[in-house]
């Protein structure tokens, strides 16, 4: 008796697990349930050739973030736009003693998107660094972009735009101290460089503090 049990234990335990590992089910349950946004970091006249702050071919992304942009509305998933949004006398500028040439002021044709960027209706716009007297380089910076994430369930960002190693860097980096995971598209960003091998530094601190990097054909969401 006690042995038909044990084998009857067995071959339940056996179906069950064999029944539950055919079953098609909805939830992964390698990969934990996600839900992920874009987010397209300053793409902005000023950023491109032609502005005050041009990042070299920054206009070459326009493409391939539209895709992106295509693929997370296909997806029914949240997009988000940062802009520097600076005012005319902002701390920044080295009219003010600052690093940069003034750039992005606020209501100018600098200020605005790239003309080919289609960003839709849905949109988020978070402006940054609206304020005289202080700079944000990251999109979370004195924004409400992590609350509006949380509120929105998303777990994961996925970011693109410019510049690599400034505002690129400092919201991947801040998105992952918000507890978020973060992918990057590294060929849907530029970087200023400053210093020659700028950006490649900012991609080497991204990857070591846990950034996900990955070319625009491997962002399925
Ligand atoms: C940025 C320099 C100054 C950026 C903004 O968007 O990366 N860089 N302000
Ligand atoms: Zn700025």
């Amino acid at each position: 008796m006690n042995r038909l049990l044990t084998i009857s234990i067995l071959c339940i335990t056996v179906l069950s697990h064999c029944a539950h590992r055919r079953s098609p089910t909805p939830i992964d349950e390698d990969q934990p349930m996600s839900k992920q946004a874009l987010v397209v970091v300053d793409l902005q006249n000023d950023f491109c050739p032609g502005g005050s702050l041009a990042v070299p071919e920054g206009d070459k992304i326009v493409p391939v973030v539209n895709d992106l942009i295509g693929k997370f509305s296909q997806a029914g998933l949240p997009i988000f736009a940062t802009r520097d949004w600076h005012p005319g006398d902002h701390v920044s500028f080295k009219t003010q003693g600052g690093p940069w040439p003034p750039h992005c002021v606020q209501n100018t044709t600098g200020a605005q998107f790239h003309p080919d960027l289609r960003l839709p209706n849905n949109a988020t716009i978070i402006s940054k660094a609206d304020s005289p007297e202080r700079d944000a380089y990251s999109g979370f910076e004195g924004t409400d972009l992590a609350a509006l994430l949380e509120q929105a369930g998303v777990d994961h960002i996925v970011i693109c735009g410019l510049a690599t190693d400034y505002c690129v860097k400092a919201t991947a980096l801040d998105g992952l101290k918000a507890g978020l995971g973060v992918t990057v598209v590294e060929d849907a960003i530029r970087g200023v460089e400053v210093q020659p091998g700028d950006s490649q530094k900012a991609l080497d601190e991204m990857q070591a503090a846990g950034v996900l990097l990955v070319q625009y054909g491997a962002v399925n969401p």
